[in-house]
């Protein structure tokens, strides 16, 4: 159900009355009327089903978690499908060191359309499993699934490739999914986005930029209520209030909440930003825990808790943004 755009009906209604005076006619359906949106370039669909698929291959694959054939096998499946909608498409590799002292090859997968254009968007995502469900009561100490947290938004950004592939847009997109997000330690800022932190500091191009950037961080689950977050508010408000404005433009203001709510201690934008480029974070907020969803870092985030829906309010949202972008 599409709210806040402008229906011109009434004319029509008008002259079909006319036209009907007199006769035995039947009235003019009032429910279908001419729908006129003002000032929005039309999107294309934003595939759901697509979305979802792509967030279920990167599952099937068993959690990515760095060092495993998973982990090299997902990343294997991303560059290809990235390359077949015919973006530039790299993997930045680099080494870092855990906050336990190991080290990891990372794999940060870059994508580009339109690599050439000035204007550009970027879109992110972490694709990395944390290796443990330390959030949960049992088997804590065993990797989990992780739907949500990292495919959902791989899964998003995936369906736009996809989509920018069969329709260009006037701008010029990067997508990028960061490595080794997940492999923090609650109290240390620094432990977690060791591929953001490391892309910041050796970006993919010299003097790379874009007019903003948007980070996706777990938008799939049911009935997902995403406020404007803090720090996005704090670097990138403009983009912020673009992409709040287009969600409700399109009718999902039910998803992209107006408040703003302070609950992300550390995330990959916060380094996109450091390197120079407002970037905002799309991430659900859960009212009951004033954090993250209860299914965060347990066994509970897998397959079960995505909603094609939710997928569907983010991605049309991002469509109709890098759409409207000059
Ligand atoms: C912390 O949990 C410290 N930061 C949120 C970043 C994150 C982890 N997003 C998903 N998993
Ligand atoms: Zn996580």
């Amino acid at each position: 159900m599409k709210k806040n755009i402008y229906f011109i009906y009434g004319c029509a209604f008008v002259l079909f009355s006319l036209a009907s005076c007199g006769t035995d006619t039947k009235e003019p359906e009032k429910t279908t009327p001419v729908k006129v949106e003002v000032n929005r370039v039309p999107a294309p669909d934003f595939n759901a089903d697509s979305a979802y698929a792509f967030v279920k291959a990167q599952v099937d694959f068993g959690p990515r978690v760095p060092g495993t054939a998973a982990h090299a096998k997902c990343a294997d499946y991303l560059v290809a499908k990235l390359k077949s909608y015919g973006l530039e498409t790299s993997i930045q590799k680099g080494t870092v060191q855990t906050f336990d002292k190991k080290q990891f090859s990372l794999k940060n997968i870059i994508a580009s359309f339109k690599p050439d254009a000035q204007s550009r968007i970027l879109i992110c995502s972490h694709w990395d499993t944390r290796p443990w469900a330390d959030e949960d009561t049992k088997n804590a100490d065993k990797p989990f699934d992780s739907a949500n947290d990292g495919p959902s938004g791989v899964g998003v950004a995936m369906e736009v490739a996809r989509q920018i592939s069969k329709t260009q847009p006037n701008v010029g997109i990067d997508i990028i999914f960061f490595d080794l997000e997940d492999y923090g330690t609650s109290g240390n800022n620094e432990s977690w986005c060791l591929g953001s932190q490391y892309w910041s500091k050796n970006l993919h191009k010299p003097n790379y930029y874009a007019n903003f950037g948007i980070l996706l961080d777990m938008v799939g689950g049911p009935n997902a209520l995403f406020p404007k977050e803090k720090t996005s508010v704090d670097y990138a408000s403009s983009a912020v209030d673009k992409v709040w404005k287009a969600a409700a433009d399109i009718g999902y203001g039910n998803y992209f909440s107006p408040q703003v709510k302070t609950f992300v201690g550390i995330d990959d934008h916060v380094f996109v930003n450091k390197a120079g480029i407002p970037c905002i974070d799309i991430i659900e907020y859960n009212q009951a825990t004033g954090g993250f969803g209860d299914y965060h870092h347990t066994h509970k985030d897998n397959m079960d808790i995505i909603d094609k829906n939710t997928l569907k309010a983010v991605g049309q949202t991002l469509l109709e943004v890098i759409y409207n972008e000059k």
